[in-house]
């Protein structure tokens, strides 16, 4: 069965998806996605996703959106109880991480770095301290434990490393936020980790 990823070489939102393939050993053919062309407003890429925005995972017949619920398929289709447990409760606190991703770390260290790699405007000292305040909850949450749910890396992690791991692109030390540089660390050790430009 064909697996087709339509993202973008820089895309944190892209590359949480990469890592969970990566993790899964699923092979895949990755489209780009020409961003600062406007290609993902075209036409035909608006066929793909109405919202014009990457990462797009298509599967066969199937088609999903957004990183987020890209990385709930493939841990509940490929990950056993793994990466997204079917308990629902486990399930809900690996969730929670998934809309702090969405929210709290995209609204805050995503448009910092966009501001400074593709001239996107921002308030920029609001989203950087919005992304301190993010550095802050993780690096206090990890501080007695070491994956951010169920004491081993989850979908959680995958979901909220990428744009943490990319927060000084948008001009935010990450020095005051040591559990989270070792959460990182460890991260970039797990089987199958790949990389990214700046990661
Ligand atoms: N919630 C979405 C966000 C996707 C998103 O913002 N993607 C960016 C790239 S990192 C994009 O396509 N931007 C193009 C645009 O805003 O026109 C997800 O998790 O997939």
């Amino acid at each position: 069965m064909k697996r087709i990823l339509f993202g973008h070489p820089l895309s944190g939102n892209t590359h949480r998806v990469r890592l969970l393939l990566g993790m899964l050993n699923l092979p895949y053919e990755e489209i780009p996605v020409d961003i600062p062309a406007g290609e993902q407003k075209k036409p035909e890429y608006v066929a793909i996703n109405p919202l014009g925005l990457v990462p797009v995972l298509i599967e066969g017949d199937q088609k999903i959106r957004d990183s987020h619920a890209i990385l709930t398929y493939l841990a509940r289709a490929y990950g056993g109880e793994q990466w997204l447990p079917s308990n629902p409760f486990q399930q809900a606190t690996v969730a929670q991480w998934l809309s702090f991703s969405a929210n709290e770390i995209h609204n805050s260290a995503n448009l910092a770095r966009l501001h400074f790699l593709l001239g996107v405007p921002v308030d920029l000292p609001v989203v950087q301290d919005r992304a301190r305040s993010a550095l802050h909850v993780v690096n206090q949450h990890l501080a007695d434990r070491e994956w951010l749910e169920l004491d081993r890396p989850t979908i959680a992690d995958l979901a909220c490393f990428p744009y943490l791991g990319l927060v000084e692109e948008g001009k935010v030390s990450r020095a005051a936020y040591p559990n989270v540089n070792r959460w990182i660390d460890r991260i970039k050790a797990l089987p199958g980790y790949v990389s990214m430009p700046g990661l």
